[in-house]
């Protein structure tokens, strides 16, 4: 943190500008001050919720002076027409600073992200289910290795039913389906899903005909005694930029159209989705990877003139995702667990053979408790 040298109203009173030893300046305009001003009459004691709206705020909002004390730690603005004084310490108007270099035409990913292909992802996160209890600071490592690279393990849990519940609940909240609140991956006679046979499973996000997708997923391992059904983990997001790369054109027609998913049970079921395979924020942020080979449904929002590319795309995409210098494989065991953020990550297995059993439980969470869980262990 740096403290503030100097500051200076400007623009009439709009705006002030603080400037810095060593770095640029930083500019605040007098409507954003004030709407984020912590003092108890903006902002709830007790909750921290904002007490006031935009419109307790007058569009006349200007800034009479502003003046640096505690040795410029900290900043006192006063504000007209409607009187009202407000403080910021340096380091909170520091953190909360916007004026900097945006880069808003190129795509990017979260900073706080590392994508990975086989060659660099040298050490799966992996911890212990007692370390989790036992050590916080082990686990709260191996929660920001599991948000970093989309994946992580785990090792030493136990071999019971329901488990993968134990295991959500250590970082988030359960996302019940159609599914259930956890479910079975076995082979069953009629299957209400592929994932339910011991064929094969090309590399696919989970559920992307469901809107919003689940953004956790949890497959334990408590039986694995066949030949074959051994996993395999992409970096949804390192193939997409590497698609950027190849091909520009490729990779725009994926983020640019939307695609559909579909997926139906007899009359029960019935889930429908539209989503670009390469999902892009309005600013260009890489935010998700919607790819699952059996759950993609007839695409109907490409015109034309593009259909014909967009499918070159499409198996552009999928040859990269299938690229053996992409992804992790290993084999889970029982007592093991992955977990994965299924907005980036794929996964796949290949196909096992009846003899002996396999037996998976999944669950679905979500990303936000996850991320709660992470920004709190920080703090304690
Ligand atoms: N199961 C395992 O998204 C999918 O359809 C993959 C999901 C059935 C919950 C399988
Ligand atoms: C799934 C799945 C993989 C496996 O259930 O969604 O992808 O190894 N299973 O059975
Ligand atoms: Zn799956």
């Amino acid at each position: 943190m740096s403290l503030f040298k100097s500051v200076k109203v400007i623009n009439s009173g709009k705006a002030i500008l603080l400037s810095r030893k060593y770095k640029t300046p930083l500019r605040y305009h007098s409507t954003w001050l004030r709407d984020n001003a912590l003092d108890s009459k903006t902002r709830d004691k007790k909750n921290g919720q904002r007490l006031i709206s935009i419109s307790d705020i007058p569009v006349t909002t200007y800034i009479k002076s502003a003046s640096l004390s505690k040795k410029g730690k900290e900043i006192i603005i006063n504000f007209l027409p409607k009187k009202k004084q407000v403080k910021f310490s340096s380091s909170w108007l520091e953190k909360h600073a916007y004026d900097k270099k945006q880069s808003n035409s190129k795509v990017w990913i979260d900073p706080d992200l590392k994508t990975w292909t086989k060659a660099s992802l040298k050490n799966i996160p992996i911890i212990n289910y007692k370390k989790t209890k036992s050590n916080k600071k082990s686990f709260h490592k191996w929660l920001k290795s599991l948000h970093c690279y989309g994946f992580a393990k785990m090792v030493g849990c136990e071999k019971k039913s329901g488990t993968v519940i134990k295991i959500a609940k250590l970082f988030g909240y359960v996302r019940e389906t159609n599914y259930g609140k956890w479910f079975d991956v076995k082979s069953k006679t009629n299957a209400v899903n592929l994932a339910y046979t011991n064929l094969a499973l090309k590399a696919h996000t989970d559920n992307p005909y469901r809107d919003p997708v689940p953004t956790i997923q949890i497959l334990h391992c408590l039986k694995s005694s066949t030949k074959g059904g051994d996993s395999k983990v992409v970096d949804g997001f390192k193939a997409a930029l590497r698609l950027k790369k190849e091909n520009k054109k490729y990779f725009s027609l994926l983020s640019k159209y939307c695609s559909r998913f579909e997926f139906k049970i007899k009359k029960n079921v019935h889930l429908k989705s539209r989503f670009p395979i390469i999902n892009l924020s309005s600013d260009s942020e890489l935010i998700a990877i919607h790819f699952n080979n059996r759950s993609i449904a007839p695409i109907t929002d490409i015109p034309y003139r593009d259909m014909d590319d967009y499918y070159k795309a499409y198996r552009k995409f999928s040859s990269i995702i299938d690229d053996p210098k992409m992804s992790v494989n290993f084999k889970l065991n029982p007592g093991d667990c992955f977990i994965l953020d299924n907005t980036r990550v794929l996964h796949a297995r290949t196909a096992y053979l009846a003899v002996g059993s396999r037996w998976l439980q999944g669950c679905y969470a979500d990303k936000d408790g996850l991320l709660s869980t992470i920004s709190t262990l920080s703090k304690s």
